[in-house]
């Protein structure tokens, strides 16, 4: 196998890997716009561009024109420099700030086809002669005799500039460069912005050559040797650095020839010789490759703390349905629901102190006592009504808890308070939820006959049943079922409500047989709470369903892991 073969498979092999690792990198868009995670999402927004303007087009071909972008601050003199070299003028200069506003990128007549299409660049579109006014969102494309073939030059707006979306072109400009010439000049090499971008080119290995513009000559020595201290610090020490003398420009607004004669002949051999623009392309391929790595780690560890954060979240709803369904239980464990209204209604449906003096003389006695008082409606309809409202106000109490709790520690955090700006109806329990309720205890009461009618087994049974109906006994098990723990009745707080229900408990031990009855409020009480779950798993689910949705799986992490691990692997 030739050299040349075996080095396109191994490239194509790398192309097929970074495809993998820019999907998934697509893929893990955070879902949420935090104000905490911004810089993230920058960074993987960076990450998506460098990998769509440069790595991967350069990858798929590596014969391309080298791509040298001119950048640098607003009237540091890069179009006049771009002019000055190519000896006329293709890139407008001027006096307003900034001037150039959208990118012009010339190149060799030759070299048209590599930037017509959307292989670089491809968020911009192409514009070609001189147009009007500047277009945004768009690359004016110069071809230009004066350039060798092989490599093109682009005018970028500049870096610090006051037009923000300015500032996003030139990074966007410079992440696609094969080659960064940075201009600089005397009064500006100093500044922040600058040298951020260019420790980025440094970590992401990209070519980088200094043209420090406009200086005083008398200055000129100190300053080189002030900046060259700078691109050792940041790694930048190989870099050449070239110097313009402020200078008068010519009568077309050109750098007099002389003052750039270095410049000129050292881009010339570049563009000239085949091995030396390849090595500038494969030293920023080189580098872009190997910081993908870091790259995707910071991306790996954003989405993963904004899962661990939505997390946090569907764990406080699981937290507080669960702590309701335990309430509920609780409730129809301690007899609350047969205080208040349900125990005065009892009270008058089984009448007071004569009605318990007979119970007293017997069971058979108390049989018809009951037996004719359920079958007078209104006191069975108000006992009825009474226990019905009560449950409903136990559930719904118990969701609206649930709710408030969620949406109240959802609200001490960041991402739920971005959540609950979305949902606002998550402050509450879902609309519905009354009638819901409504309907799920009158269910229930359903499910409380049932049980009544399948224990009638016998003709025995069967008849007792029928003398106090079937809906006087159904209330009766519901009493009992509130008043019930392990088959004993409940505690001493509980002492009104449990010997109201001892009553109850004593009518239906004579119909269906002690062991029975246990058996029967166990059932009751079961059927209530599966009933419970289910409404309560539905109002969880309003914010699960949200949180799921937000959040990245842990499958998902890992493939982006190992999509950027595995750059690694085959470049090794
Ligand atoms: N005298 C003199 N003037 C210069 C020189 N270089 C640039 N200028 C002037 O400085 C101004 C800014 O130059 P430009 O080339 O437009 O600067 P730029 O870096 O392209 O600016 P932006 O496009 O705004 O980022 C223009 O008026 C130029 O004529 C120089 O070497 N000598
Ligand atoms: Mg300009």
């Amino acid at each position: 196998m030739s050299e040349r073969t075996s080095r396109s498979i191994d490239a194509g092999d790398v192309l097929a890997r970074v495809t993998t690792l820019r999907d998934e990198v697509e893929r893990s868009r955070p879902a949420l716009d935090l104000p905490s995670a911004s810089a993230a999402a920058d960074e993987r927004e960076a990450l998506l561009g460098q990998l769509d303007d440069h790595v991967i087009p350069r990858l798929e071909s590596i014969d391309a024109p080298l791509l040298a972008v001119v950048g640098g601050s607003t009237g540091s003199g890069k179009s006049t420099l771009i002019n000055s070299i190519l000896r006329r003028e293709v890139s407008r200069s001027g006096v307003l700030r900034p001037t150039t506003t959208s990118p012009v990128l010339i190149h060799h007549p030759a070299d048209a086809p590599w930037f017509r299409d959307a292989r670089i660049l491809p968020s911009l579109a192409r514009v070609t002669g001189e147009p009007a006014e500047a277009q945004p969102g768009t690359v004016r494309l110069v071809p230009s005799d004066e350039l060798a073939p092989g490599m093109a030059i682009l005018d970028a707006p500049d870096i610090d500039s006051v037009v923000s979306a300015n500032r996003a072109l030139a990074a966007q400009l410079l992440a696609a460069a094969d080659l960064w010439l940075f201009v600089t000049t005397a009064a500006r090499y100093a500044d922040a912005i600058p040298w951020e971008l260019l420790q980025q080119a440094s970590d992401r290995g990209t070519a980088v050559a200094i043209l420090l513009d406009r200086v005083d000559r008398p200055a000129m020595a100190e300053v080189r040797s002030h900046l060259l201290e700078m691109l050792r610090e940041h790694g930048l020490e190989t870099s050449p650095v070239f110097t313009v003398p402020e200078t008068d420009l010519d009568e077309g607004g050109l750098v007099p020839e002389p003052d750039i004669a270095r410049l000129r002949a050292w881009l010339t051999a570049l563009a000239g010789d085949d091995r030396a623009r390849s090595l500038v392309v494969s030293q920023t391929l080189e580098g872009n490759l190997r910081s993908l790595g870091a790259r995707t780690e910071a991306l790996v560890t954003a989405v993963r703390t904004q899962r661990e954060q939505v997390g946090c979240l569907a764990r406080t709803a699981y937290d507080a349905y669960d702590r309701a369904e335990e309430g509920v239980t609780e409730g129809m464990r301690d007899g609350q629901l047969l205080r208040g209204e349900v125990l005065a209604r009892w009270q008058e449906f089984v009448g007071t102190g004569e009605f318990f003096r007979k119970v007293e003389q017997g069971v058979a006695r108390v049989r018809d006592r009951v037996g004719s008082a359920v079958s007078g409606a209104s006191p069975t309809a108000e006992l009825d009504e009474a226990l019905h409202t009560g449950v409903a106000a136990l559930l719904l109490a118990e969701a609206d808890t649930a709710a408030a709790t969620v949406a109240r520690t959802w609200r001490g955090t960041e991402v739920g308070s971005v959540v609950l700006e979305d949902h606002p109806e998550l402050a509450r329990s879902s609309r519905g939820l009354e009638e819901e309720v409504e309907r799920l205890v009158r269910d229930w009461q359903g499910d409380v006959l049932d049980i009544v009618r399948a224990e009638g087994g016998s003709r025995r049974t069967n008849a007792r049943i029928a003398a106090y109906g079937v809906n006087g006994i159904g209330l009766f098990l519901m009493l009992v079922s509130f008043a019930h723990t392990g088959g004993a009745l409940v505690a001493p707080e509980v002492a009104i409500a449990g010997g109201t229900t001892a009553l109850a408990q004593k009518v239906l031990e004579a119909v269906f047989g002690t062991q029975a009855v246990r058996e029967m409020a166990k059932r009751a009480r079961l059927l209530l709470m599966e009933r419970v779950a289910l409404l309560y798993t539905a109002e969880r689910e309003r914010y699960t369903d949200i949180t799921g949705d937000l959040m990245a799986t842990e499958a998902q992490i890992r493939r982006l892991e190992r999509a950027a691990a595995a750059i690694g692997e085959g470049r090794r």
